[in-house]
């Protein structure tokens, strides 16, 4: 992904998820909230153009070195694009799958058993004030663990590899769940995608 930046389509029909999230909401999240995200991102990237050669995740790694004037923007609009992204591909209408392989056995060594991980992303989820996410993560040492972020925040900028993230922002369950973010959660586990994880741990370990 490098600039400009498009709206990556939904990679399956927007009643796919049924009924755990509903069509209406993947309307709004995708074509709406990460439709936004998109366009703000290249407005911030227009008045940055060393910015423009890098890629999403070279800029979200290294906020540090993006001039002051750009930083916010492409820390929130870069973070939601990112994040949007991971979040859509790591659904599937294939519902009610595990993890296998090298990352149901790492699960197992870093939490107990599958079980102890989805108790472990739910506090998680439950437990970030107001908006944000809740991620799976691959640290440097190759270790996995679950971690919380505010606003649109990537666990990219604190060096870490996002496997897995949930949505825990109103605008992801309010129409279908209102106030009840842990049944949205609960539904979640249902329709993670977890080939696409499995994939994804296995080119960062
Ligand atoms: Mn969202």
């Amino acid at each position: 992904m490098s600039f400009p930046y498009e709206l990556k389509p939904l990679p399956y029909a927007y009643n796919a998820l049924v009924p755990e999230i509903s069509e209406e909401t993947l309307h709004f999240h995708h074509d709406k909230h990460l439709k936004t995200y998109v366009e703000n991102l290249n407005k911030a990237l227009e008045s940055y153009p060393d910015g423009q050669k890098k890629s999403l995740e070279e800029l979200l790694r290294s906020l540090d070195c993006i001039p002051e004037a750009n930083r916010t923007a492409i820390r929130n609009n870069g973070g939601g694009v990112h994040n949007h992204e991971l979040y859509f591909d790591c659904m599937s209408p294939k519902k009610g799958q595990k993890p296998a392989g090298a990352l149901a056995a790492a699960m197992d060594r870093a939490f107990g058993s599958y079980d102890e991980w989805k108790a472990r992303m739910k506090a998680a989820a439950l437990g970030q004030f107001g908006s944000g996410y809740a991620f799976l993560v691959c640290g440097p040492d190759k270790c996995i663990s679950v971690v919380q972020t505010a606003n649109q925040d990537s666990p990219l900028s604190k060096g870490l590899t996002p496997l897995l993230n949930v949505d825990i922002w109103e605008h992801a369950y309010y129409l279908d769940y209102q106030n009840l973010r842990a049944s949205y959660v609960d539904a979640w586990f249902n329709v993670v995608n977890w080939e696409f994880v499995c994939k994804r741990y296995e080119e960062c370990r």
